[in-house]
Formats: structure tokens, sequence, C-alpha cells
């Protein structure tokens, strides 16, 4: 390897085969403002060749840890590569004591390689912002999918593989995990409707599948592995700097806690004022076997609570609840324009070896879904003693996971109602699901009292993966599919 400089740009020119490594350094004295570990780190470069490069960021007594350059972006001609800290990780998944780094490693190792890099600038931004616009390609997806006459869909993010959940804040801001441990967050500058810009709010979790916003006091709670964390902003640049561990430690092993909601104000179950509990779903460790007492079950935690300790079980037999929504159901569901009374429901993803049905079930306290000694609907009239039924057995294997409940008085009436998410399937070998449900519900009354059943028809066919859905500060149906990476919003456009 030889290195020229010109014009403060250091030029690499390189080969190495797989005995061998090149490596560059950079090192720098103690900052008089230590790395936090919330910058990304920014490179712009200029390759020739086939060279395939690791960095490692470097604390002061030598411990260091590599990504691959290639999987950051950096390829043939020029690149700009940005790299969260907290994505730097060991083989213990570990990362590094931020405030320690000192240097900066480009290595060129254990394989052939040969061609030139030019750095052109190399610096770590507190703050990742990068302007956003659905691409041509969003909205060709867009086009090709299909919901009952009278709806419409536009694009409004991409870029997004492996989204887990949305959520929105009161002012329509737009917040979205990825499944590899980034929460990205877009912001609608001139108030037209389109979102301008996106901001890396979080990086660094092993997993998410649980996103929720705190509208009183703006923090972000992070849920995955049998971890919940709160994050909050403190500073003020829109990037999280604070994250406290609330929860640690539950079982999780096939399934995890997944999709987090506030209660409506007060608590339906308990009563209590403002938004205090955050409801979720904590799924099986295994195919057909629970795991621990806090398994397939639906879970509440206070918002000031501190461990497992502070866990409330809502109702159990639910192998895994990807998603829990609060709905207002109106008391007579023929008049959706009058009185309403809050509904827990959740989605539940039947076993993967044999085919019982997925279901979307009508949580009530203390009832037992049936999991793992019964699966399905159960005989009316027993509901509740000891197994409840579901709203509706749902196409085994396809996957019940996001779920939303519209009520906006812009959409037809048979239109305000549950909507559920069907992944598709992921061990079976027939294709089912990959579409978005709509269930019309009835009331049912029953030995545990008055429940809902329901009905579901096809409402948005021709996604590839819908994962998580939303309600859009507009009312509107929002649908994000995790394997093409866009999120969807359906209106109804009249007839
Ligand atoms: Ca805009
Ligand atoms: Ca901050
Ligand atoms: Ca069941």
């Amino acid at each position: 390897m030889t290195c020229q400089e010109s014009a403060g740009r250091p030029h690499l020119t390189v080969a190495v085969d797989a005995s061998t490594y090149a490596r560059w350094t950079l090192q720098w004295a103690d900052a008089d403002r230590p790395l936090t570990g919330d910058e990304t780190l920014y490179l712009r470069a200029e390759r020739t060749g086939t060279l395939t490069p690791n960095l490692y960021l470097v604390e002061r007594e030598g411990r260091r840890v590599p990504v691959n350059l290639a999987r950051y972006g950096l390829k043939e001609g020029r690149s700009e590569v940005r790299i969260p800290l907290r994505e730097f990780k060991d083989d213990q998944g570990k990362t590094l004591a931020f405030d320690q780094i000192t240097g900066v490693q480009i290595v060129f190792e254990w394989a052939d390689m040969a061609g030139e890099l030019t750095l052109e600038s190399l610096r770590f931004d507190s703050v990742w912002e990068e302007p956003v616009a659905p691409s041509a390609q969003a909205q060709e997806l867009a086009e090709g999918l299909q919901m009952p006459e009278g709806f419409a869909v536009a694009p409004v993010a991409d870029n997004l593989l492996q989204m887990t959940q949305i959520e929105f804040t009161p002012e329509g801001e737009m917040l979205v995990s990825l499944q590899g441990g980034r929460v990205w967050w877009y912001v609608d500058d001139d108030g037209d409707g389109q979102y301008d810009r996106r901001r890396l709010y979080a990086a660094g979790f092993t997993e998410i599948v649980g996103l929720l916003y705190d509208p009183e006091d703006g923090a972000v709670w992070i849920g995955g592995r049998g971890q919940l964390y709160r994050t909050a902003d403190s500073d003020g640049n829109g990037v999280a700097d604070e994250r406290s561990l609330r929860i640690d430690g539950l079982p999780w092993g096939r399934h995890q806690n997944n999709g987090l909601t506030w209660n409506p104000d007060p608590d339906p179950f308990s009563g209590e004022p403002g938004h205090h509990w955050i409801y979720f779903g904590l799924g099986s460790t295994d195919d057909l076997v629970v795991g621990g007492e806090l398994n397939a079950t639906i879970l509440r935690f206070p918002r000031d609570g501190q461990g497992q300790a502070d866990l409330e079980v809502v109702s159990r037999g639910v192998r895994n609840a990807y998603d829990v929504v609060w709905a207002p159901v109106p008391v007579d569901l023929d008049n959706p324009d009058g009185e309403t009374r809050w509904q827990l429901f959740a989605s539940e993803n039947g076993p993967d070896f044999n085919d019982a049905p997925d279901e979307v079930n009508h949580i009530r306290w203390g009832h037992h879904y049936g999991f793992p000694e019964q699966f399905g609907p159960v005989e009316d009239g027993v509901d509740g003693d000891p197994y409840s039924g579901p709203v509706y057995p749902v196409t085994a294997h396809a996957s019940a996971d996001g779920l939303a409940y519209i009520t906006n008085p812009a959409w037809p009436p048979a239109y305000r109602t549950l909507y559920v998410s069907l992944f598709g399937e992921v061990f079976s070998p027939e294709p089912v699901g990959h579409i978005v449900e709509r269930v019309t519900l009835h009331p049912e009354t029953t030995a545990g009292g008055t429940t809902y059943r329901g009905e579901p028809s096809d409402f948005i066919v021709g996604l590839n993966r819908p994962l998580p859905l939303a309600v859009a500060p507009s009312g509107d149906l929002i649908v994000g599919d995790y394997a093409t990476g866009v999120i969807y919003q359906v209106y109804y456009a009249g007839e």
C-alpha cells in the first residue's frame, strides 16, 4: 500500500492477497468533546478496483470493532457511507466505550483485492438527516395494489426495508422502526402532507418490533428481545441521547415482546386517568410451548414502571400477538356515529407446524384464548369457560400481524372498522396472506359477556409482505410493506 496526500485527501493505492493486510490509521489526541455514541460516522470516498476494506473504530487502549464498508454502501466510483456508531458491535454484540474512541482505521485484510481509494471526507455527525421523496418505483408499486371501489393509495415513504412498526406524533410526524435496530423520524417542513426529510432518531438496537411515541413527554419506547427501553432526546437535536432499560430479561425465543400501545384515557380496564399503561403482547418461546409465566400473554406496564415486577397480565393463551390496538367500537354497530366504547384487540400468529388458524382476538381482562390447548373458534355460549374464542379464525400460516381501527368519517360506514395485515407464509410452502383484511364486526353474547365476532374480506391485495398498520393523522389507513420498504396511505377518493 502507498498513501499519497493531495489537497489534504489521502489517496491509497492498495494490492493485498488472502495472506496479508494493509492498514491506514487516523488517530487524534483526546477530543474536547468526546464521542457519545449517538453520532453517525460519515465517509465520502472514491474507489476503483476491487477494494472491500473494513473500517474500525479504535479505543485509546487499542480495543477496536470493524464494520464492512461495502455493506454500508462503499462501491465503485464515489460513495457516501454513513454508519451509526452504535452499529459498531463486536462478536458478543458489545459496543465500544464511545468516549474512549481516539482513532479510525481502514483495513484491507485477508482477501485478494487491488485498487485505489481516495478519502475525501471523514467526520462524525451528531445528526444524520436526509431529504426524502417517494421514488418512482414506490409509485409503481402503489399503482399495482387493488382495493375496493372508491379507495385509492399513495406512497408515503420508501427505503425502509424490514420495517416493523409505524407511529405518528400528534403533529403528524412519523416514526418508523426497522427490525435491524434503527428508528427513522419523518418531518414535513412545509405542511403540504408530504414528508420532506428524515432523521435517524436512534440506532444500534439488536432487534426492534415494538415502537411507541409518548405524546405527553416526547419519549419513544422501543421494544424487542425481551427488553423495553424508554428513549428521549434531551438536548433537542432530534436524536435520542437517553435510553433507560425499563424491562429486561423477559423470556423469549421463537417470539418476543411486540407492538406497543397506550391505554385510552381513562384506562378502560382499571380507570386510571391519563395514558398510564403500555399494552403489548409477549409471545411463546416455542411453536407449541408457552415458555414462562409471562409468555403467550397480553401484558401491561406502567409508564413509570421499573422492571418485570411492574408488569400485569391482562390475558393468557395468545401464542404471539404481534400487535394490539384499542378501538372505539360503536355500542350500536349499525350506528357508527353513535356512542362508542373502547375495546382491545390483538392479532395472534398460529402454530408453524400444524394447521391451526391464526387469530384476531377481542382481549378481555383475565380471559384465556386457548394456546396451546385449544385453537380457533369455541362453541358460542361457553366463551370464557375456560377458553375464549377469536373474533375470527384467520387463514392458517397467513401470519396475522398489524392491526388498525379506522374511524375516519370520510370513509363509508362499512369501512370504519378493524383492519389486519397478513404478512404471509414463512414456514408453509403454500402462499397465503400478503393482503390487508377488513373485519366486519358484530356483537356476540356469551357466558363470558359481550364480545365480537367478525367476517374478513380482502381490502388491499397485491402487497408483498404487509406488516405494520397505523392510522395517519388524516384518519386514513397506513400500511408498511416489510419486503419492499414502502409505506402506503389508503384513502377514500369517492365514487
Ligand atoms: Ca412537505
Ligand atoms: Ca439528542
Ligand atoms: Ca385461540
